[in-house]
């Protein structure tokens, strides 16, 4: 049987032997959902950096640039870290630099892996029936904040080893704690989430609406996937 496991923060991805599995990267508010969004929408491509200065350079090749720091956007960016400044032909056609606070950690910090896919509620079952039909161990990278644990990539992960616990065996506990939390929370995600630091942080911001958007499930069919540093749809 093949086996899922799911670490809990980037930091702690020295702990894991990921050459010969499969690693999902997730971060659901908002990194990765605004990912899926741009190439569900047809950015041609979406290339991750984890230094600002290395994506704002790319302006000059032509790239859209995208960054977010403590979930504003970054002065000197085209972009921020919204969906919904990824939707409809704001980005049709155009390929994207992508800079956050967390999300292009975890998908930096996963490149050792055979592959990467970029996981969200908003591709849940794409991403659910490509780790069912494929070879490998699987991983999730949840992205977490500033290294420490959060709760919505938590739930995601849960949500997947849920969906495969037919299949994929859990390798640790990490995935047993997920799934658990994932069917206390699964009923009403947004209520159950809404005392979680990072919803209270964009509330702050008053950015609600991204994190209902975030939520929903199987919005696209699309899975994003890593080749050659590069994010394709
Ligand atoms: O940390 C990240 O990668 C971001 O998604 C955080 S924020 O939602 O833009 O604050």
């Amino acid at each position: 049987m093949k086996t899922i496991d799911v670490c809990l923060s980037p930091e702690l991805m020295h702990l894991y032997e990921v050459r010969n599995r499969t690693v999902v990267a997730v971060d659901i508010l908002r990194a990765t959902s605004c990912m899926v969004t741009a190439l569900a929408h047809g950015a041609e491509s979406i290339t991750p950096f984890a230094q600002m200065e290395e994506c704002l350079n790319m302006k000059t090749k032509g790239y859209l640039t995208s960054g977010e720091r403590d979930g504003k956007k970054v002065d000197g960016f085209d972009k921020g870290n919204s969906p919904f400044e990824y939707m409809g032909d704001q980005v049709r056609g155009l390929k994207i630099a992508f800079t956050t606070t967390n999300g292009t950690q975890a998908i930096e910090k996963s490149k050792g892996a055979k592959e990467v896919i970029i996981g969200s509620f908003l591709n849940l079952s794409s991403v659910v029936k490509y780790l069912l039909l494929g070879e490998n161990n699987v991983l999730i990278v949840c992205a977490g904040w500033k290294g420490r644990v959060n709760l919505e990539d938590t739930l995601f992960a849960g949500a997947v080893v849920e969906k495969l616990k037919d299949y994929l065996g859990p390798d640790c506990d990490a995935p047993l704690a997920a799934r658990h939390l994932y069917n206390l929370a699964k009923d009403n995600m947004a209520g159950f989430l809404n005392d979680s630091s990072h919803v209270k942080r964009l509330n702050r911001l008053n950015i609600y609406r991204d994190f209902e958007f975030c939520l929903s499930v199987d919005q696209y069919k699309i899975l994003p996937r890593l080749e050659n540093g590069v994010l394709v749809a």
